[in-house]
């Protein structure tokens, strides 16, 4: 029989995040029939910086406190809105909690309640219910399947709307794959990443980081970033291509101009003396000579989010050897990835709660991806908080890949600690392995 975990309370407060913005925490309170005892879930939501231009809505205020970023109307959407329909409501039906959400907001992009509103509250419902149960929120979401740990995109090199330096490309990341657990990958990075500190404060340049905590040195292009990440990992005592393999995000929507048609580099143009503009083949010819120099076997966001065109020949000419994923291109929405998979675009997607604004709809997303032969890697987003649910969402999901940024600052670091304790917790169950044997 179904147990009862009776919805209590539902409450929301303004918190902030990792840039010092406002974002919305929830409370949820249940109760559980079985022992008599309340239990609490609590759940912050993260926020972009290069945000799809199809992401969910995140609400934000819009008035003169916080430059207009103040989340007060989300977090009074569920302190009204949300908990009248919500209490009462057991806990334990995830699925059915998050329709009720994407009702009461009734539109397809949850620009009523504010997908800040809906997702705190989904996964606040999720955390409640784990912590009644007794059970680690990755084993409530993910039941006997959880074993995976998630090899580490990590991004030590930071640029784009990330960073205020001149690198254009948004993330530089490095990914352990030959390690032999999560806790021994998460040390190769660490010690890679404290080399290309050394690397950059011998040639003087910026150890200074961005909202992801990698380092942001002005640098020309992404030649000169992936030459000193080769440095780092040889300076570490690894081999790149073999212990080491490379991954960017582009980010390149955001490099996109809609009058020119172009993706316009102004960091590079800025070094270079000269105004520096890619078009599609451009841009799809620039990746492929970068796979050739460098070790690189995941490129995400490497056209913009509307250029299906542009991805469809992308695809067909690196899709074989390199993971191509879409971040702004699919924005967790189960609809774009359809579309997505029927042009044959891509072969990954990038998994973030916040964009599509419910748990449920989320694990769709990877559900999807898995049964069409696609990649998913759960995701932070640049703003961030405290809050390690993402972790277990990896684990529980098997996705075997996930993107949380550097070893530095407690919102990205947490997530790390968050996974040492579970591959700890899973003892001999626990699996690390190599995401792309055949790429
Ligand atoms: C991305 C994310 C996370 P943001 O583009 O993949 O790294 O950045 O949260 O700013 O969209
Ligand atoms: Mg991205």
């Amino acid at each position: 029989m179904q147990q009862y975990l009776e919805i209590r309370d539902v409450h929301a407060r303004e918190i902030l995040d990792s840039r010092g913005n406002p974002t919305v925490e929830a409370s949820v309170i249940v109760l559980n029939h079985g022992d008599g005892q309340l239990y609490e879930g609590l759940a912050d939501v993260p926020s972009g910086a290069s945000t799809g231009k199809f992401e969910a809505v995140e609400l934000r205020d819009g008035e003169t406190r916080y430059f207009g970023l103040g989340v007060q109307h989300a977090v009074k959407n569920v302190n009204e809105k949300i908990a009248s329909v919500l209490i009462g409501r057991n806990a334990l039906e995830q699925i059915l909690i998050d329709r009720i959400l994407m009702e009461t907001d009734g539109t397809e992009n949850k620009g009523n309640l504010g997908a800040n509103a809906t997702l705190s509250v989904s996964m606040a419902v999720a955390k409640a219910a784990a912590t009644a149960l007794n059970l680690s929120l990755y084993r409530y979401l993910g039941g006997i399947a959880p074993r995976l740990l998630p090899v580490p995109m990590m991004n030590i090199l930071n640029g784009g709307r990330h960073a205020a330096n001149t690198v254009d490309f948004q993330e530089f990341m490095i990914m352990p794959v030959q390690a032999e657990t999560f806790a021994d990958g998460l040390k190769i990075c660490a010690e890679i990443y404290h080399n290309l500190k050394k690397i950059l404060q011998d040639r003087n340049l910026s150890t200074g980081v961005g909202d992801e905590g990698g380092f942001a040195p002005d640098l020309p292009d992404a030649e000169s970033v992936l030459t000193l990440i080769v440095e780092a990992v040889e300076a570490a005592g690894y081999t790149p291509g073999q212990d080491i393999k490379i991954a960017m995000d582009a980010a390149s929507s955001e490099l996109y101009n809609e009058k020119t048609g172009m993706y316009h580099f102004p960091g590079e143009s800025k070094q270079k003396g000269q105004e520096v503009v890619r078009n599609t083949e451009d841009m799809i010819c620039y990746y492929e000579q970068l796979v050739e120099q460098f070790p690189i076997v995941s490129i995400e966001d490497g056209l913009a989010e509307e250029d299906w065109d542009g991805w469809k020949e992308l695809t067909a000419r690196l899709g074989e050897s390199v993971q191509l994923v879409g971040d702004d291109l699919f924005v967790t929405n189960t609809k774009r990835l359809d579309a997505g998979i029927k042009l044959q675009v891509a072969n990954a997607i990038l998994v973030k709660v916040n964009q599509i604004g419910t748990l449920s709809e989320a694990f769709e997303a990877v559900e999807m991806a898995h049964k069409n032969g696609y990649k998913a890697i759960i995701s932070h987003r640049s703003g961030e908080t405290e809050d390690t649910t993402i972790a277990d969402i990896a684990v529980a999901l098997n996705t075997g890949q996930i993107k949380t940024g550097a070893p530095c600052r407690s919102d990205r670091v947490a997530k790390y600690n968050r996974l040492l304790r579970i591959e700890e917790e899973l003892e001999q169950a626990a699996q690390y392995m190599e995401p792309f044997k055949k790429i």
